[in-house]
């Protein structure tokens, strides 16, 4: 049988197919590949019950998450808030560098601004964004008129622990009751409410709550490949005198020349600059190799 996990627990798989969900263990030869199986995977699996069956085989991914571990993603939600925590845009653009490194399609849901005593920031923040491609959406109903962005998708909330994932997704389907900061806080449990990631089925697709996390690898990322993933700066690029232009001190640079007209947003531009250097100063992992050989 054929299906895809929507939750990894304790060591079960649990996998849905055709509407119905059966609870595996993993037996197959994906152990010696060193794959994890995630949520997100599509899986060859048997099963004779609903609770003992074998999750056999991975089929290829289009992509996988680290953090959160999700693979085959095609939609990412980023839920930032625009007060406690203060919104940032050095964060929102880190979790979208994140997303167009993987060829996932962003969203940008900005939660909690019934907070704010002004919303014309918040508006020019949401102008900026949507200027570059981006839709960005301010409350629910405007995440109501994205519907049909979820459709046959998988789709992944992502964002800083406390921004209102799991609100939003309780929103979005009354039945599902996930927990959300108060409660956990009521339970006394630690400052993460979300545990786990699960798919659930929203919107004719599957939509994954998942736990959020404050700091952001982007080990993956070389400095060559950043100024790609903000697009708008890779769209000026091309128009950079030299084509390798880091769009740092190079003459001639059209990505300088448009955030001085005011067409780059300077806040998005000194975010690149910050993750540029991030990147450049980190050491390379193959130093560490060979220096354990000598
Ligand atoms: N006023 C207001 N509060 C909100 C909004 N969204 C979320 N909250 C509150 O923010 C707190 C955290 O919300 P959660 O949904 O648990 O946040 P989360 O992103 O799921 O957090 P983790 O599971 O820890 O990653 C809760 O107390 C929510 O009630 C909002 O739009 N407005
Ligand atoms: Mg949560
Ligand atoms: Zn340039």
């Amino acid at each position: 049988m054929q299906g895809i996990i929507i939750k990894s627990l304790s060591g079960f798989y649990y996998i849905e197919c055709q509407g119905e969900v059966y609870q595996t263990r993993a037996r197959g030869n994906f152990r010696q590949k060193k794959l994890t199986p995630l949520v997100g995977d599509t899986v060859i699996f048997e099963s004779t019950n609903m609770t003992d069956g074998y999750l056999l085989q991975l089929l290829p991914r289009k992509n996988a998450l680290i953090r959160p571990p999700v693979a085959n993603v095609d939609l990412g939600i980023v839920v930032v808030s625009a007060v406690e925590p203060d919104f940032s845009s050095n964060l929102l653009d880190r979790f979208l560098v994140i997303l167009e490194a993987k060829n996932i399609q962003p969203l940008i849901y900005i939660s909690k601004i019934d907070l704010l005593k002004s919303r014309e920031e918040i508006k020019a923040i949401q102008r900026v964004y949507q200027q570059i491609g981006y839709p960005v959406c301010l409350n629910l109903e405007e995440l109501a008129e994205q519907k049909g962005y979820f459709k046959n998708k998988i789709s992944v909330f992502i964002g800083q622990t406390g921004a209102g994932k799991s609100t939003v997704i309780n929103a979005l389907d009354s039945t599902l009751k996930l927990a959300t900061g108060e409660i956990s806080k009521h339970l006394g449990r630690g400052r993460h409410t979300t545990r786990h990631v699960e798919l659930h089925k929203i919107y004719d697709g599957l939509i994954a709550d998942t736990p959020g996390f404050s700091s952001i690898d982007l080990r993956e990322i070389s400095a060559a490949e950043l100024s790609n993933l903000f697009i708008e700066l890779a769209e000026a690029g091309r128009y950079c005198k030299f084509r390798a232009c880091m769009h740092t001190h190079e003459p001639e640079c059209a990505v300088k020349k448009a955030v001085a007209k005011g067409e780059i947003a300077q806040f998005r531009y000194d975010n690149y600059l910050q993750l540029l250097g991030e990147i450049e100063q980190r050491k390379p992992i193959y130093n560490k190799r060979t220096e354990r050989k000598k």
